[in-house]
């Protein structure tokens, strides 16, 4: 192909409309990040969720709208509602569960009357994402999010007293969290467990020490193959509605992929997905790519997996984390970490190109850097941080587009 003819085909084949859509989380009115923040970072969509209604009850028509208009009037659009949360007596089919399966199926009603059709959540039993530390020192000043197993494991043996928690780490990691629960202060317990257990950003519910572990024993009886059928039990009641409506429900992998407090997880892996895909094939039931997840475990291949998966993804969460010693990780920068960031978005750009879609992508979580570390927000969703995320990976974004389209 001439130099000429080759120039031509680049300004015929337009990528643009296939690019990730930018978006940021806004968790709501009292988010101490604005809407008119999230703009100025350069996103176009917003993902919400109203927060404010408990979890099981209807969303309304009303509600809804009514923040659909607030994000418009900023001059964005409602892409994703992250989450509508699953009841957990869905989860663990406590008697009477049916009538939140019933509620789930007409909030998705109202929000695809108000036009709102990409809908995330996740099926982690009590607990949703966890972290052990929300300001952990990186080396250039800024604080990101850390996960230590030696303090998991300190916790469960030592406070919580989980029956044959022990059983579960292996030698080194429970003398390891013998020797740090000694050395822990009154103070620095109730930290602990206050950021284990009391809730983080977008999961609705917090407990007691005695609550946690009442609760845990419940999916102890439960075990994982049967709390896989309460998933899937659960998408093949909403999901018909869901196709009728038009609705791509998109499960947010574990965080971490594993189990913590013996606790059952099964949307962890590719062979997870397999078999959720297999059991619920319907068209409704898709997949939040969350990368940072997904990475915590060395035999997820994340390219493949958004390669094998590309038709279910609808929406996409980008962060890096830095694996530990003993399944312990951290926040790393979004370009710098365990994953291969260049190789991951070049299939995503590759899968959108194929569908012809722009999906949805937030950068997810950001350190907190200059001016975030003397603001409060929410771990995670500082302002200046995400907004270094998203420039970056949407750079990163554009070259790798760019590039290919020259190839
Ligand atoms: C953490 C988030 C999760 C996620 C839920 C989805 O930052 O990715 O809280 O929103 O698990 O249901």
């Amino acid at each position: 192909m001439s130099l000429s003819e080759k120039g031509k085909l680049m300004t015929v084949i337009d990528y643009s409309n296939t690019l990730m859509e930018q978006t940021m989380r806004w968790f709501g009115p009292k988010d101490p990040v604005s809407l008119s923040n999230l703009r100025q970072a350069g996103c176009a969509g917003v993902v919400s969720a109203l927060h404010q209604i408990p979890n099981g009850v209807v969303w309304s028509v009303e509600d809804i709208q009514a923040r659909k208009d607030e994000i418009e009037a900023a001059g964005m659009r409602w892409s994703v509602v992250e989450s509508l949360p699953v009841h957990e007596d869905i989860k663990s089919q406590e008697l009477g569960f049916e009538q939140f399966i019933e509620n789930y199926k007409q909030s998705l009603r109202n929000l695809a009357a108000c036009d709102i059709n990409i809908i995330t959540y996740n099926f982690m039993p009590l607990l949703d994402w966890t972290r052990t530390s929300l300001s952990y020192d990186m080396p250039d000043g800024g604080k990101a999010l850390r996960f230590d197993m030696i303090d998991v494991a300190a916790y469960d043996i030592f406070m919580l007293k989980r029956p044959n928690a022990v059983d579960g780490y292996s030698e080194d990691v429970a003398a390891l969290a013998k020797e740090k629960f000694d050395a822990l202060d009154e103070s620095d317990k109730v930290a602990l467990e206050k950021t284990i257990v009391a809730g983080l950003p977008g999961s609705e519910v917090g407990f007691s020490t005695e609550q946690f572990l009442q609760a845990i024993m419940v999916y102890h009886d439960i075990g994982p193959e049967q709390y896989k059928q309460n998933l899937f039990y659960f998408l093949q009641q909403v999901c018909p509605i869901a196709d009728e409506l038009g609705i791509k429900l998109v499960v947010h992998p574990d965080d971490p992929p594993f189990t913590i407090y013996g606790l059952p997880r099964v949307v962890s892996t590719a062979e997870d997905l397999d078999e959720l895909f297999e059991a619920v094939p319907n068209e409704s039931n898709c997949l939040c790519f969350c990368a940072g997840s997904f990475s915590i475990r060395e035999d997820n291949y994340l390219e493949d997996m958004v390669r094998r998966f590309g038709d279910r993804i609808y929406f996409i969460h980008l962060r890096n984390t830095q694996r530990e010693q003993y399944g312990s990780f951290h926040e790393s920068q979004h370009l710098n970490g365990s994953i291969d960031m260049f190789e991951l978005i070049k299939a995503i750009v590759e899968v959108s190109r194929k569908r012809g879609v722009s999906i949805p992508m937030r950068p997810d979580h950001g350190h907190q850097i200059l001016d975030d570390l003397d603001k409060q927000a929410n771990p995670g969703y500082s302002a200046i941080g995400r907004l270094k995320g998203l420039a970056e990976l949407r750079g990163l974004e554009l070259g790798i587009a760019r590039s290919l389209v020259a190839l």
